[in-house]
């Protein structure tokens, strides 16, 4: 039961109570990313005091309670009282929603999160809470749990015992552990794939911290991992390119500090046309971009038209180079602190400080100068500026085939879009446009759809691959020709948003691995030439049922095998339709399974899953074939059933 109530301690509560009426505000949704957010606040925490040279241990586990907690080696949250609130630190940490001051954001020079408000947060939006400090030889804990007043209203936070001490110890450190509150989430399963790629990329990011991570749920795989990467973003970019052909064989490194904005650079070249730069800021992934990007490719664009230059490579009456050459097969990641940073953009992803981008470019022009005026580094040097030559000259070529295609296109749009069955609504608000696999799918969605606001493009076959083609390569594919002209945006540098005529685009494939790849390949040619289209999140992948279960005159649709169950435990005497494909269901069954909004379920992309679909496609297209193998069989269906949401 909660403790009595001081009038200090019910403005508390009141604020951790303001949470739980808005959790959106803080924490994004209350969906599964939301419930995830929580725990990584609490990571979050912990890698600050890693990055701040006090801990060099964490550790995430997710217990069979379907709590979670995280330990880390630091300094152990602070436990005597606080000055002017007289209470524990701890208590302040957890319960205030503005702990500014001894324990706020100035303890951190740089700090991801909501500056130290997170903790709070978790605290509000959990059925119970248990932090154990382990400091100056003492253990503490201070437990907190969701409680009922005098009035049986319930209150987030609550402290239970006060603070418990208990006894001496040897050990350093903070363990946090929460149960995240059912009755706020939709869905409080912990995912332990998106958690262990999360703490992976920490891993990186933090160069030898060791994070750990242990599943101990009966209903997983049970798994302990321990990530630890001596190299750091070095490693990151080997990594990433682990299935390319490598021009640079070690990762440039560049580091500097400069007007408190501290940047790490890791750049390899590939043999591939693709450009790969993954930014950070405070660990954050900064996916929309920013003045640090800005920064690093106008620095990089810069130093190689120089060195191209003063080498002979460029002659004196030829042009620059542009930048999207010399980015032209780069994998790079830039990993960059910043004090206060504002995070802009469609999804909080593209950082907004203008001191950033000169203080990057300064540090990235004098470190990468400094690499190429090194005698050992000139055979690297040469490559890459040449390859940028040839890529420039590809790219005019690729640029006049685009102004004849598109000349053509429109000519020729008639007979192109005359697969497409388009919608008699004119708003594109409105307008849906379901990209179909096969012809006898497309033709039941086109007879099952409503034609006011639904249009059908069946697709035939698999589209081509996109990766290791170029532009003009991909335009002269019919099925993306067809694609990129009935969303009417055009692409890549000439891609405009404001034409889109569709403002849902749907993916529709079968539940199978043919429909998996077809899928990864759509998400891949919109990630790469209309990134535009995911970020604003108009891209959606429909989800049809696996299962028709027939139970005397009524029939039910089971969207995958827990559902199935859940069905089937309560009836006897049933059969069970497994759908293998589309195709399969008539065009009334469609609509009400997967294109009615009332009844369908969709799932939004966001530019995580569509880079994953990036990556997807580079390891099944690579040369290499060990990988493939091992990628195929656990990841083609990344989009697991239950990831699945309704979506109107
Ligand atoms: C801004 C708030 C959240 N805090 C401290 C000190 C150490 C410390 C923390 C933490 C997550 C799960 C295990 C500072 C900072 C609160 O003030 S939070 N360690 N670890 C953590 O939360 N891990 C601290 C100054 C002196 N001594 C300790």
């Amino acid at each position: 039961m909660a403790q009595e109530y001081t009038s200090q301690n019910i403005t508390v509560l009141e604020g951790l109570d303001a949470v739980r009426l808005r959790p959106g505000m803080y924490i994004g949704s209350t969906g599964s990313k939301g419930m995830h957010h929580l725990l990584w606040e609490i990571v979050d925490n912990a890698i600050d005091e890693a990055s701040n040279k006090f801990a060099s241990e964490i550790a995430v586990t997710l217990h069979n309670d379907g709590s979670c907690s995280v330990w880390d080696n630091g300094r152990g949250v602070p436990v005597d009282n606080h000055p002017s609130m007289n209470i524990p630190g701890v208590q302040v940490i957890f319960t205030q929603l503005h702990a500014g001051g001894k324990f706020g954001q100035n303890n951190y020079s740089y700090s991801g999160g909501l500056h130290g408000v997170g903790a709070a947060v978790v605290n509000a939006l959990s059925k119970w809470l248990v932090v154990d400090s382990f400091r100056d030889w003492e253990h503490n804990r201070m437990r907190f749990e969701l409680s009922k007043d005098k009035n049986n209203k319930e209150h987030a936070g609550c402290v239970v015992n006060g603070l418990e001490k208990l006894g001496g110890t040897r050990k350093r450190g903070t363990l946090v552990r929460f149960l995240p509150d059912d009755s706020i989430f939709e869905d409080v399963r912990f995912d332990e794939e998106k958690i262990i790629r999360r703490l992976r990329e920490l891993a990186y990011l933090n160069k030898g911290l060791q994070i750990s991570f242990s599943d101990e749920r009966d209903d997983s795989e049970k798994q302990q991992l321990t990530f630890r990467f001596e190299g750091g973003i070095s490693d990151y970019v080997k990594y990433l390119n682990s299935d390319r052909d490598i021009i640079n064989a070690e990762p440039i490194m560049l580091y500097g500090l400069k007007d408190d904005v501290v940047c790490e650079a890791a750049l390899q070249y590939t043999r591939d046309y693709t450009e790969n730069v993954f930014s950070y800021v405070n660990s954050i992934p900064t996916g929309e971009g920013g003045t640090h990007e800005t920064g690093f490719k106008a620095a990089l664009t810069k130093v190689l038209n120089d060195y191209a230059r003063k080498n002979g490579f460029l002659k004196e009456k030829e042009n620059n180079l542009s930048g999207e050459d010399f980015r032209e097969g780069l994998t790079a990641v830039l990993n960059v602190k910043v004090k206060n940073p504002q995070f802009e953009g469609q999804v909080k992803g593209k950082l907004g400080n203008t001191e950033v981008r000169p203080a990057i470019e300064a540090i990235i022009t004098q470190e990468l100068s400094l690499y190429l005026e090194q005698l050992s580094n000139a055979e690297t040097g040469n490559t890459i500026v040449e390859k940028a030559v040839k890529a420039a000259k590809v790219r005019a070529a690729a640029r006049r085939a685009r102004d004849v295609a598109r000349t053509r296109n429109e000519l020729e749009a008639a007979p192109l879009v005359g697969k497409l069955s388009s919608s008699t609504g004119r708003n594109p608000k409105l307008n849906e446009l379901f990209i179909v696999e096969g012809d006898s799918a497309g033709g039941s969605a086109k007879q099952g759809r409503d034609r006011k606001f639904q249009a059908i493009l069946p697709l035939r076959g698999k589209p081509l691959n996109v990766e290791k083609k170029r532009l003009d390569q991909v335009l002269n594919n019919e099925e993306f020709r067809s694609i990129i002209t009935a969303l009417g945006t055009n692409i890549d540098e000439a891609f405009s948003i404001d034409n889109l005529k569709y403002h849902k685009v749907i993916i529709l494939s079968d539940a199978d691995q043919d429909g998996a790849h077809i899928r990864a390949i759509l998400l891949t040619f919109f990630f790469r030439y209309m990134k535009e289209l995911i970020l604003s999140g108009k891209v959606y992948i429909g989800m049809p049922p696996l299962y028709l279960v027939k139970h005397g005159s009524k029939s039910q649709y089971a969207y995958n095998d827990k559902e199935l169950k859940k069905i089937t435990s309560k009836i006897k005497n049933y059969t069970i339709q497994r759908y293998k494909g589309l195709g399969e269901m008539n065009p009334e069954q469609l609509w009400e399974t997967t294109m009615n909004p009332e009844t369908r379920k969709l799932m939004r992309v966001d530019i995580e899953d569509a880079a994953r679909a990036d990556r997807l496609i580079s390891v099944l297209m690579g040369d290499k074939v060990e990988p493939r193998r091992d990628y195929i069989s656990k990841h083609a269906n990344f989009y697991r059933p239950d990831d699945f949401v309704k979506l109107k």
